[in-house]
């Protein structure tokens, strides 16, 4: 062990990732889809899937539900509960879903129709309820409300239907539960997005209530946009609610984080440990993976998913905060940067194959899940019963 171990112990210990249920199925592109023998086409066979990731990684307590590909009207909540039980994984995130029924093709809180506007709020209402039930803390709400030309919709009365629902949500919210206000600047809309950027969304998580905070998708962003700026802001108004974590070459890619710009995600997590080591507090954020696996072996690459990203909040553990400061205010600008690359760099692998080791967990996660056979044995099981849902990533 070195000597930085009793730091990075901590943030190791706390450090724990949502894994989505949507991550274990087939989905695919707007071109088609590749189907893998080994996808999860039930909830059941979804927890499945996650509890491996937990058992290998000890790290994964909790699956995002996505509410019309999971839990369709109907569905009962004991068996929910009862899967969560037998494969030790609990029900995360509750997501609604607002944008697949066909009602939903010009928009679902902010359709210029009110019918369909009540519907979409009672399904937030239903989901609501569903989390209550499920004791899931966090509802995650996704639009993809927007328009593809110029003209064709009132952005401002779009704006205000958005917020009336918004703001109903809220009031229907249980004690302790949060509602998460996610953006994205475009995608299915093409001309404008009803809730483009993380101004929209602090403004009407702001209005809606102080249950609501903003959820960051790292992926809902113009390439050249700071969001690691983004994050400080939200941190300093307390209103950063949580992560999806992806990375992305071009737009919303849902590649496997850090496998394009590793230093991206170690500068978001550096700034939660400078606010975190600054105020002696610890964030109350959610960490959740939103990734589409379509040509990697979707078990696997979570498992590499959050090992990456272990290895990334270790190395931000790592900043010398003090130092930090010091070379701030006296404006050392080589110095101060190279406080970022000096723990970026440190190998933290090895002190990682000694915390887990010390937890009884495998040195080398993804090596162990391979030499387990589950994979091997869920093909058997699983082969030639691809009734799939479709899914929209
Ligand atoms: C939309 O691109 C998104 O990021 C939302 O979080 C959805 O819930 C998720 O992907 C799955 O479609
Ligand atoms: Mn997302």
């Amino acid at each position: 062990m070195t000597e930085y171990s009793d730091a990075l112990e901590l943030a190791m210990n706390q450090f724990a990732i949502e894994v989505p249920s949507w991550g274990f199925a087939n989905t695919g592109t707007r071109f088609g889809k590749y189907l893998q023998t080994t996808a999860a086409t039930t909830l059941e066979e979804k927890f499945a899937d996650a509890s491996q990731v937990h058992i290998f990684t000890g790290k994964c307590p909790t699956m995002a539900l996505h509410v019309e590909w999971d839990l369709p009207q109907g569905t009962s909540i004991s068996s929910v509960l009862e899967l969560s039980a037998k494969y030790d994984v609990g029900p995360g995130s509750i997501n609604p879903n607002l944008f697949q029924r066909q009602a939903y093709k010009h928009g679902s809180l902010c359709n210029e129709r009110p019918e369909i506007r009540a519907e979409a709020l009672e399904h937030i209402l239903y989901s609501i309820d569903l989390a209550a039930a499920l004791a899931s803390r966090d509802i995650s709400l996704w639009f993809a409300d927007g328009s593809n030309y110029p003209g064709m919709s009132n952005i401002r009365k779009r704006k205000q239907w958005m917020e009336e629902g918004l703001r109903q949500a809220h009031e229907h919210l249980h004690p302790g539960q949060r509602m998460l206000v996610e953006y994205k600047p475009f995608e299915p809309a093409f001309y404008h997005t009803d809730i483009a950027d993380w101004g929209m969304s602090l403004l009407h998580a702001r209005h809606a209530g102080p249950q609501a905070k903003v959820l960051v998708d790292v992926g809902h962003h113009y390439l050249s946009q700071n969001i690691e700026q983004i994050v400080a802001w939200l941190l300093s108004e307390n209103m950063l609610g949580g992560f999806h974590f992806n990375d992305r070459r071009y737009a919303d890619d849902d590649l496997t984080l850090g496998s394009i710009d590793p230093y991206q995600v170690f500068r978001i997590f550096a700034e939660i440990a400078h606010f975190e080591w600054e105020t002696n507090t610890r964030a109350d954020i959610a960490y959740m993976i939103d990734q589409s696996h379509n040509v990697k072996n979707k078990i696997e690459a979570m498992i590499q998913t959050v090992t990456t990203a272990q290895e990334l909040y270790a190395k931000a553990a790592l900043l010398n905060h003090e130092a930090l400061e010091y070379h701030r205010e006296h404006q050392e600008i080589i110095d101060a940067e190279n406080v970022y690359k000096d723990a970026f760099a440190t190998d933290v692998r090895p002190f990682l194959k000694d915390w887990r080791r010390a937890r009884g967990l495998p040195e080398d996660p993804l090596k162990a899940f391979r030499a387990s056979g589950y994979l091997q044995e869920v093909a058997r099981q699983r082969q030639g019963r691809q009734g799939e849902t479709a899914a929209y990533a």
